[in-house]
């Protein structure tokens, strides 16, 4: 469902599960995660996470199918989105998000837990928790907050529709936009950059980074007061109506119950 390859000290995953628009499935996360560690192990300084040349969808995000039903929170601790993203973050060099075509859902997060994101002016960024009635998780809600202001973060959410790369470029969302024939020169000359750097001192920067942004009190009432909330749409009627539209293909009826 991946490849992988380290030339130099730069490490390359490539989703390759276009039969499944690089779903984020369970089995295509442990392989991304037992990549990542291989990198971790052979001191890679600097990684790429992108899909196939030229690919329409680079993924299509968490595997719906794998939604948990009756009573069990879809974003839990286990969850294989929630463990990508930690990996990522914790991952000690720096990764860059090679983006060319759509991102949905968790994996819009997943390329925001990045460090660095680089993308054609065709990418497109959907966040999606509410065209499924997923209630987010709150490390995942603070994902999108850590990076874009939060009427952006809102207008992401609230509105589920794709954003084009440029307009993220322009609020300081995506790193750069590059065009299709030069994305690939333009990644590797960056991630060579960071690679001659000290990548001691990168990887401490990096997991300083990760624990600022992390950096946030909430009473214990106030997680309880979430988790209650999250509790209510999970097991709702438009919860489950989400995941059976998303499989019989047809655009769901939310009733708000
Ligand atoms: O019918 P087959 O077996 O060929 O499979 C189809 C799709 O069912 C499958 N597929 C997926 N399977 C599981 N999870 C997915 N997220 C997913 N997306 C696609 O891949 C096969 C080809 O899909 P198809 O025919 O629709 O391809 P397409 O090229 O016409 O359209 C590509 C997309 C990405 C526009 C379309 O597949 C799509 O809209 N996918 C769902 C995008 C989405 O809503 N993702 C969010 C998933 S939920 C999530 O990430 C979080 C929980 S949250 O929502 O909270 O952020």
């Amino acid at each position: 469902m991946i490849t992988q390859l380290i030339e130099g000290a730069i490490g390359t995953i490539t989703l390759n599960h276009e039969a499944k628009r690089n779903a984020l499935s369970e089995a295509l996360v442990n392989e991304v995660i037992a990549a990542l560690a291989e990198f971790a192990r052979l001191e890679v300084r600097c990684a790429v996470l992108r899909a196939a040349p030229g690919v329409k969808v680079w993924s299509a995000g968490h595997d719906v199918s794998e939604l948990p039903e009756g009573g069990q929170d879809p974003l839990g601790w286990r969850d294989p989105l929630r463990h990508l993203i930690r990996e990522l973050e914790n991952f000690p060099a720096p990764i860059i998000a090679m983006i060319e075509g759509s991102v949905w859902g968790g994996a819009c997060e997943t390329v925001l837990a990045c460090d660095l994101i680089i993308a054609t002016p065709e990418a497109s960024f959907a966040a999606t928790p509410a065209k499924h009635s997923v209630p987010y998780n709150v490390s995942g809600l603070l994902t999108f907050l850590n990076a874009a202001h939060i009427h952006i973060a809102k207008e992401m959410l609230f509105t589920a529709q794709p954003i084009l790369a440029g307009r993220l470029e322009r609020m300081g969302i995506i790193n750069h936009v590059t065009p299709a024939d030069d994305i690939e020169e333009f990644t590797y000359a960056t991630a060579r950059m960071i690679a001659q750097n000290a990548p001691l001192s990168i990887s401490v920067m990096k997991e300083q980074l990760r624990i600022l942004a992390g950096a946030h009190t909430m009473s214990p009432q106030d997680f309880e007061r979430i988790q209650g909330l999250r509790r209510v749409v999970y097991n709702s009627h438009d919860y489950s109506e989400g995941i059976r539209a998303f499989k019989e293909k047809r655009k769901p009826k939310f009733q708000g119950y």
